[in-house]
């Protein structure tokens, strides 16, 4: 395992969401790291929609930036073999019959989504998704916080979900950050999608959030 120096040293080489997991003691576990991050640019898309709602969720979702893959990897950062593929997923939910890419997390993976900001109250987190490794795989969801103040983050876990070898929403992912809003400070915050699990591997399309808990 690396030293933590080591892992410092990494750090100012990836960048904040990196840094922010790599000095993470251990997943699924809330940690702090406090190397100098003082500002994060968020993105937010005021245009919900009810993508879903052809398998009953009556939510509004707003997309990530460029939460189909369509535009290259940016913002997104991708490591340890992640990577935009062809392909879309099939339901076209964004209603861009165009779509025609998404991504690809194998086996020691990791992806991170740009930030985007909030409303301080709980979420849902809802993509694509099909397993295309093991059948007991699973993939985790991390969730990315700037700190009060800026210059921290935290790194909450949103739990695993799991998918079938047929394209299909994932469930519905609660993003617990009331209990977390006496730490957020900036309105923004990102997500990392990590595959778990002996041959686990994942594809990933179309990431959504449902900022007000609408249903
Ligand atoms: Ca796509």
């Amino acid at each position: 395992m690396r030293s933590t120096a080591a892992r410092r040293s990494i750090c100012s080489l990836l960048g904040i969401a990196i840094c922010a997991v790599l000095l993470v003691p251990a997943a699924g576990r809330a940690a702090r790291e406090t190397a100098g991050v003082t500002t994060v640019s968020s993105y937010c898309d005021r245009n919900a929609a009810q993508v879903f709602r052809p398998w009953g969720d009556l939510a509004y979702y707003a997309r990530l930036q460029n939460g189909g893959l369509e535009n290259g990897s940016s913002p997104w950062l991708l490591r340890g073999g992640a990577s935009v593929v062809s392909g879309n997923e099939p339901y076209l939910i964004s209603g861009n019959r165009g779509d025609s890419h998404s991504l690809l997390l194998p086996q020691g993976s990791t992806a991170y989504t740009g930030f985007v900001c909030f409303t301080i109250t709980d979420w849902h987190l809802r993509f694509v998704m099909r397993n295309v490794g093991s059948s007991t795989g699973a993939l985790r969801v991390q969730v990315v916080v700037p700190d009060f103040l800026g210059g921290l983050l935290t790194v909450l876990d949103g739990g695993t979900v799991r998918g079938s070898g047929t394209w299909a929403p994932s469930p519905r992912i609660l993003l617990p950050l009331t209990n977390v809003a006496w730490l957020i400070g900036t309105r923004a915050v990102a997500f990392r999608l990590t595959p778990v699990g002996r041959n686990a591997a994942y594809q990933i399309d179309d990431a959504y959030l449902d900022p007000w808990k609408s249903t």
